[in-house]
């Protein structure tokens, strides 16, 4: 546990025993993790008969369609309540709760439940495990120290969020404890081809024609070790897929044989560029991202800069070709 943390019954007790209703977020352009733990913490909730809302700034991709609950994310400027208790799950820090932390009262009470080495421990309580694969094994970890009941509901959001953070227990955070969490959350007759199909695999016609058009784009730096793909707004409209679904490209740069650091840009509606990174093995990618003014992990990391595609993809290339370039001599 990291330094300033509380202790997992201090977290359980925080949650469970104020009756006023309760802020759940989860961060902007919610993943499987994200949602998967904001929806663990709702069934707690609803097994405890506390009242809770759940809300974001973006909408839930229709690929967690399956998930109990699922229905109950309100958009943040659809709130018309003020909460003096919040939960935050997966967010590295309080601009990743993008415009919903502005639904606390100003003396409220702010639970961080997180595992991004990044966090910055900006809650009144903070549990924060970055040795943790997924936010849903610090709440699985959570709700088997205090003897909690585990049910359906709870034990296929919970499974989802390891799931997506583990790639398919594909990710070198895949460590015997996780393995033993999802045999016992399988248990509750969960079926994992369902799960990994909906949240790792499936895509829809646009999402695969994202891919297409994305793919040629396909840049890589000329010693072999980094690759990126950008997707405008023309593409994006001629694909006729969300903004939120461009995060099926993520996985192709770092796939190509050699390529330690994978890239994808996206141009986003209000000038802006996301930036997503991955490495295969030696860069820490979330200090690239943490010098852009994002955070995340050291093998997936992200940012937000202003600029054009184009000037974004030259000041990024830059950074992370020296960091690469660093990585490689200190590995020779
Ligand atoms: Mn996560």
């Amino acid at each position: 546990m990291g330094i300033n943390n509380s202790g997992y019954s201090e977290i359980y007790e925080a949650l469970h025993e104020p009756l006023d209703p309760l802020l759940i977020v989860c961060h902007i352009s919610p993943d499987g993790d994200a949602i998967g733990a904001a929806l663990a913490v709702a069934h707690l909730c609803d097994d405890w008969s506390r009242p809770c809302v759940l809300v974001n700034d973006d909408e839930i991709p229709e690929r967690y369609n399956f998930l109990p609950g699922v229905e109950r994310f309100i958009k943040t400027q659809d709130v018309g309540q003020m909460f003096a208790y919040a939960v935050s799950v997966d967010c590295a820090d309080v601009r990743r709760m993008g415009e919903a932390w502005r639904l606390m009262i100003p003396d409220g009470q702010l639970i961080n439940i997180d595992h991004h080495e990044t966090n910055n421990h900006f809650g009144a309580l903070n549990l924060v495990e970055s040795e943790a694969a997924a936010t849903c094994l610090v709440l699985y970890r959570m709700i088997r120290e205090n003897g909690l009941q585990m049910t359906r509901a709870l034990a296929l959001v919970l499974y989802t969020g390891i799931v997506f953070d583990t790639g398919g227990f594909h990710y070198n955070n895949t460590t015997p404890e996780i393995h033993l969490a999802a045999a016992n959350l399988l248990s509750y007759d969960i079926e994992p081809f369902v799960v990994a199909d909906r949240v790792l695999e499936a895509m829809t016609r646009e999402q695969i024609e994202l891919v297409r058009l994305g793919l040629s784009t396909l840049h890589v730096h000329e010693s072999g070790l980094i690759a990126y793909v950008a997707i405008d707004q023309t593409m994006l409209k001629a694909s006729g897929a969300h903004d939120g679904d461009v995060e099926v490209l993520l996985p192709y740069p770092r796939t190509l044989v050699g390529v330690e650091v994978g890239l994808l840009f996206r141009e986003r509606m209000d000038g802006s560029v996301k930036v997503s990174l991955r490495s295969r093995e030696i860069v820490d990618v979330s200090e690239i991202a943490l010098s852009f003014g994002g955070g995340g992990h050291v093998r997936a990391a992200g940012c937000e800069i202003s600029g054009s595609l184009q000037d974004v993809i030259e000041t990024v290339m830059v950074k992370v070709e020296a960091v690469v370039q660093r990585a490689y001599s200190a590995n020779a």
